[in-house]
C-alpha cells in the first residue's frame, strides 16, 4: 500500500500525490470505498496500490476536518475539501477598502469548519497609517494571530505585527487555504511566499448539468514550502447555509456576553434592557464583532426557506 494525497477530484479518477516519492499518478476509486453519494475530496489522504500499471484507491483515512457547505433543499451536507491546516485571510487596510465585516465572514467559516485561520494586512508597504493593533488586539480572544505583509517587498518588517519572515516560517509544510477579495494580493503574495511563479487554478472547469453545487471542482497545489487549495466553492460569499441557530456557537469569543443577557430573545441594543454587551463599559473591540454578528443574523433570516440552495 503507497500513502497519497488526493490533489484533484473527479467523477471516478483521482490526482493522486504519492506521499513518499512526490510522484503525481491517476487512481481509480474502489466503489465500495464511500456511502452512496459521497465523494473523495481533495486533501483526503488515501491509500493505492498497483496492479498492472494501473493505481487504485483503496482505503481513506479518518479526515482531521472538512470544509462544507449545507445543501438546504436537498437537506445534504457537500463537502468540498479536508485536511486543510489553515485559513489565510488576506486583506488590505486600502485599495481595495479595508471591510471588517468581511474579515468576520470568513472567520465565521473557520469556526465552523474547525480550522485555524490568520489575518494577513497585505501591502503594507503602501500604508502605514492604520491602527492594526485594535484589528490584531480584536481577534485575540479567537486566537486568531494578525501578519503585516508586503508582497512586492522582499523581508518587509512592520512595527507592531510580524512580518514577511514570521509568515513565511508560519506556513511552512502547512496545507492553506487563502481567502480574500479581488485585487488584496493573494496571487502575488503566494508567488511570493512560495519563492516561485504559480499559474494559479482560477479557471473553472466548464460545468456539467445545472445548480449551484454542480461546478465544485477543486484542486491541491503543492509548492516548496507548503500546500495550497482552491475550489469556488470555499470562496462563495453566502451564508444561507448557515443555520440561525447555531449562529451564536459561530462567534465563541461572544458566548460569555450572550449568556448573561437578561433575556434569551435579547436584540443586544444599547436600550434593550439586561444586556450584557453594554451593562459595563462598552468595549469597541467587542461591538465590532456584535455587529457582524447582528449583520449576519438579520441576512440570514431575510432569505426565505425557498430560495435556498
Ligand atoms: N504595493 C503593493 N502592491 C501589491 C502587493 N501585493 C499585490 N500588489 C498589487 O496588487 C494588485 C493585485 O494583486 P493580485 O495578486 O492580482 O491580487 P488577487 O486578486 O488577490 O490575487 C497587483 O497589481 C499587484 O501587483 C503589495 O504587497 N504591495
Ligand atoms: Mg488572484
Ligand atoms: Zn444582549
Amino acid at each position: 500500500m503507497l500513502k497519497a494525497k488526493i490533489i484533484k477530484s473527479g467523477r471516478r479518477e483521482f490526482d493522486c500525490l504519492l506521499i513518499d516519492s512526490n510522484i503525481i499518478v491517476q487512481a481509480k476509486a474502489k466503489g465500495s470505498l464511500l456511502n452512496k453519494g459521497d465523494q473523495l475530496v481533495v486533501g483526503d489522504i488515501v491509500e493505492v496500490t498497483i496492479d498492472q500499471d494501473e493505481y487504485f484507491i483503496q482505503t481513506l483515512q479518518p479526515r482531521k476536518n472538512t470544509i462544507f457547505r449545507r445543501i438546504i433543499r436537498e437537506n445534504k451536507v457537500k463537502i468540498i475539501a479536508s485536511n486543510i491546516d489553515l485559513l489565510a485571510i488576506v486583506c488590505t487596510v486600502s485599495k481595495p477598502e479595508y471591510k471588517r465585516g468581511l474579515i468576520d465572514r470568513y472567520l465565521l467559516r473557520a469556526v465552523q469548519w474547525e480550522i485555524p485561520a490568520i489575518i494577513i494586512f497585505n501591502k503594507m508597504d503602501e500604508f502605514s497609517d492604520f491602527d492594526l493593533e485594535f484589528e490584531s488586539n480584536r481577534l485575540k480572544p479567537l486566537e486568531v494571530q494578525c501578519f503585516a505583509t508586503s508582497a512586492v517587498q522582499e523581508n518587509f518588517k512592520h512595527p507592531a505585527l510580524p512580518g514577511n519572515k514570521e509568515l513565511n516560517d508560519f506556513l511552512k509544510d502547512q496545507t492553506i487555504i487563502f481567502l480574500g477579495r479581488s485585487g488584496v494580493g493573494k496571487s502575488k503574495l503566494i508567488s511570493h511566499l512560495a519563492n516561485e511563479d504559480i499559474v494559479l487554478l482560477s479557471k473553472e472547469l466548464a460545468s456539467v448539468g445545472k445548480g449551484a453545487h454542480t461546478t465544485t471542482w477543486s484542486e491541491l497545489v503543492h509548492l516548496d514550502n507548503f500546500d495550497i487549495i482552491d475550489s469556488p466553492g470555499i470562496r462563495t460569499m453566502s451564508i444561507q447555509d448557515v443555520n440561525i441557530d447555531e449562529l451564536t456557537t459561530l462567534f465563541p469569543d461572544l458566548e460569555e456576553y450572550f449568556i448573561q443577557c437578561k433575556f434569551k430573545d435579547c436584540h443586544h441594543e444599547k436600550s434593550t434592557k439586561g444586556c450584557a454587551f453594554y451593562k459595563n463599559q462598552s468595549d469597541e473591540k467587542v461591538l465590532s464583532r456584535l455587529k457582524s454578528y447582528k449583520r449576519f443574523k438579520k441576512e440570514i433570516s431575510e432569505i426565505p426557506e425557498w430560495q435556498k440552495n
